[in-house]
């Protein structure tokens, strides 16, 4: 598999590098590391970033390209992070040539003519790691690549907790930690906060919601509040992550009002010893085992969702 693609990637010319809208540091790290990584050991190829940049700080990532259809259309699309073709930032991969997929979350739908999709792995800069290192190794001058893939190690772990960090996400951040980066400041640059969210992130523990004994917690966030707040919408999604540490907590949703319609919902999901995405699928969204989203949700479908996480919890009792 890896093989193949690597034969792929040195046999094209031209390679657009694709990843899920609304990214996070996976998403961009993983993407821009390997962008960077194919620009410096293949010089003699045309390699983009596509997608729209993050409306805050994109330079700690790298910036997207400007790219014209016709070089989609001759180029090697790599597809990364994404489960799901509507997800992916910019639709303009289909015209490419040929496609790659590289993924970590638990398959949806396959679209890739070469796809390397592991569930088990923690994020897909484990797997570009894994791509890299069996084409052209990193080497101790390799730090800018060696950050950004350490980056979304960090995110998509919350700093190696999580139930898909393994001995192989830890043995990656072994390797990338001995190429000179600097992990405290990553780690400080992944996790760092506003004021203005640790004040929104105050109300919100006011405002929950905890049924099943404390084991299941839910809250509602209007856009209003989010405006009210002053708080960026990339760091508003990250407010579910303030009930991470609750330890009577089975699963916690936070169902955030979609930007640009109002009343409608978007949910994120997490869970400790019990799976949520197969309920997050029943609402067509999806990810993880104990870490979902939906989008475009009503209020009466949020009511629903909920229940069936209670149903869920007295079930595994
Ligand atoms: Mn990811």
């Amino acid at each position: 598999m890896i093989t193949k693609i690597i034969d792929e990637i040195i046999r094209s010319d031209v390679i657009t590098i694709f990843r899920h809208e609304r990214a996070d540091g996976d998403a961009f790290g993983s993407q821009c590391a390997l962008a960077i990584w194919l620009r410096k050991y293949y010089p003699n190829k045309e390699v983009y970033c596509l997608g729209l940049n993050g409306k805050d700080n994109q330079e700690q990532f790298c910036l997207m390209d400007t790219v014209e259809d016709n070089v989609i259309q001759e180029s090697l699309a790599i597809i990364l992070d994404t489960a799901n073709t509507s997800r992916i930032d910019d639709q303009r991969y289909k015209i490419a040539k040929k496609i790659i997929k590289i993924d970590h979350h638990v398959l949806v739908e396959h679209y890739g003519d070469i796809e390397f999709v592991d569930p088990k792995r923690s994020s897909t800069c484990e797997l570009v790691l894994t791509l890299i290192n069996q084409a052209k190794p990193l080497s101790k001058n390799d730090q800018d690549i060696a950050s950004l893939l350490y980056k979304g190690l960090l995110t998509d772990t919350l700093r190696f907790s999580t139930s898909n960090t393994t001995s192989s996400t830890l043995m990656s951040a072994s390797y990338l930690a001995d190429c000179n980066i600097d992990v405290a400041d990553i780690s400080h640059d992944v996790f760092k906060r506003s004021m203005a969210y640790f004040k929104l992130a105050t109300k919100l523990r006011s405002e929950t919601i905890f049924t099943n004994n404390n084991r299941l917690a839910y809250v509602y966030l209007q856009q209003e509040t989010i405006e009210a707040y002053g708080v960026k919408q990339e760091e508003a999604k990250d407010l579910v992550t303030e009930y991470n540490n609750l330890n009577e907590l089975v699963a916690w949703v936070l169902f955030t009002e979609d930007e640009d319609i109002a009343d409608i919902y978007n949910a994120s999901l997490r869970s400790r010893g019990i799976r949520v995405d197969d309920i997050a699928n029943k609402f067509n969204g999806g990810g993880h085992h104990q870490a979902a989203g939906v989008k475009g949700l009503t209020l009466k479908q949020t009511q629903e969702m909920i229940i069936m996480i209670k149903k869920r919890i007295i079930q595994t009792k």
